[in-house]
């Protein structure tokens, strides 16, 4: 009998918060509505800054109030990384104004070395996805342009890439790259040929990104460093950090957008030996740390900004649990000083490398938690950075990343990503659904989303 009487009140403690959970709905809903919208707000100021101070110029130096280019002439990297988040906004004369510039002032025939990686991710990835966006033809032209320029990258012995190419000679120099740099191309490259139709760009980013799969050690995992022309290994410490982070982006996203069997097979392999030789647990949390590629021997306890991203990939890849484990102790280490610091030794929690640049990994990953769980709580965590982010880092000439998280010293520097990822993934986690069909694109390692084929 008390049995049955617990289970009554079970029942109708349930319906209670139903009933409860129901009401409290539209006062959510309202609630993120209000936070998306001051989001905005504050884009728009970050962006009117970039207007008002850097104009036609790569980046806004926010404390100087100052531009900054990145090879002594602009490429346009902050309207280019910017365009579809002013599009998604619905700020839609500033896009106008971004989108004439890009297309009157933008020109790749320049005699400068770029770096590759950089200029795919930012540039030919906004391009590509803001021509998704717009249909503007010209967008497409440019990105054809700089994938015909890039090309000369993939020369090597290997077919692993350079780290700099000239844009206008196509000559290529420094050998020494990563697997970052080597992996993270294919979802840019790749939707390049699918919109022109020219298979060369998928066949070379691919080769780059299974070289660098191939060279993997018996134990499964890659290094940080690998010469393109000896296509040996220089470098052997192993991790999830800068370096290395986007590659397993790309190799579980390209079999997302591309329907790649190649790239979720080289995904499926190596997805174990991160979680059997990075992955680490202490005090109950979990964490991902460094590791000998070789011998599997960890290297050091430490944990960052940039690794923060790996709970949405485990989120986007199925794998809930270890993500939802994962986030909480990202969100631990924002919280040990009210901003993320960039390196942590979760072992010691003593902060390794002091600054904070803005970055979005924690935010993304925050975002692809609340889409797959609906659980407010995510929201409730994004709220919490979204206030810290604007209490530390708005500065008079827009946002500044930090030099120390432990004073809050501000840095002279609004990264081109700040607005084309950290804002958006924040919006986006509280912006109505239907701003962004998720489930419609895979978004490139800057944010950038590019449409999936129905
Ligand atoms: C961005 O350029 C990209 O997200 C890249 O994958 C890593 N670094 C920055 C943001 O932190």
């Amino acid at each position: 009998m008390p049995d049955r009487i617990a289970s009554i009140m079970l029942f109708i403690s349930l319906l209670a918060a139903i009933a409860m959970d129901g009401c409290n709905k539209p006062r959510q809903d309202e609630h993120a509505q209000q936070v998306a919208a001051r989001v905005r707000t504050e884009f728009l100021r970050a962006w009117n800054n970039y207007e008002r101070y850097a104009w036609g110029h790569d980046a806004l130096r926010p404390l100087s109030k100052t531009a900054h280019d990145w090879y002594g002439q602009s490429l346009l990297m902050t309207p280019v990384d910017a365009l579809d988040t002013l599009i998604l906004m619905h700020l839609d004369a500033e896009a106008e104004r971004a989108r004439s510039l890009i297309v009157s002032d933008l020109s790749f025939d320049r005699d400068i070395y770029v770096k590759n990686f950089e200029v795919t991710i930012r540039l030919l990835g906004g391009l590509l996805s803001s021509y998704e966006l717009t249909g503007d033809r010209r967008l497409l032209n440019l990105a054809e342009d700089l994938g015909n320029r890039l090309l000369p990258v993939f020369n090597s012995p290997s077919g692993l890439p350079y780290v700099y190419v000239n844009l206008r000679t196509g000559q290529t120099r420094n050998p020494v790259t990563n697997p970052a740099e080597t992996g993270t191309l294919l979802l840019e490259f790749g939707t390049l040929s699918k919109l022109t139709g020219n298979p060369v760009f998928y066949e070379k980013a691919k080769r780059a990104l299974v070289e660098t799969f191939k060279r993997r050690s018996p134990l499964g995992l890659v290094g940080e460093g690998i010469n393109v022309e000896t296509g040996a290994w220089t470098n052997s410490d192993s991790h999830i950090s800068g370096g290395i982070d986007s590659y397993y982006e790309y190799l579980w996203k390209c079999w997302l957008l591309f329907g790649d069997k190649n790239c979720r097979d080289m995904w499926n392999a190596s997805i174990p030996a991160i979680n059997k030789h990075l992955a680490d647990e202490i005090r109950g949390e979990l964490w991902y740390g460094h590791a000998d590629m070789q011998t599997g021997k960890r290297t050091k306890t430490e944990y960052g900004a940039l690794d923060a991203f790996f709970a949405g990939l485990l989120a986007l890849s199925g794998d809930l649990k270890r993500a939802r484990h994962l986030q909480a102790s990202s969100f631990n280490m924002w919280n040990l000083y009210g901003i993320e610091p960039e390196t942590l030794d979760y072992k010691t929690m003593q902060v390794v490398a002091r600054s904070y640049h803005l970055r979005p990994e924690i935010v993304e990953s925050t975002y692809y938690l609340y889409h797959y769980t609906g659980d407010p709580e995510y929201r409730r965590m994004g709220e919490k950075m979204f206030d810290d982010f604007v209490k530390y880092c708005r500065a008079e000439g827009g946002y500044a990343g930090l030099a120390d998280v432990t004073s809050k010293q501000q840095l002279d520097e609004m990264q081109s990503f700040v607005l084309a990822e950290t804002f958006k993934y924040f919006y986006l986690l509280f912006a109505p659904p239907e701003t962004l069909q998720f489930d419609r694109v895979i978004f490139n390692t800057e944010a950038h989303p590019f449409k999936r084929t129905p």
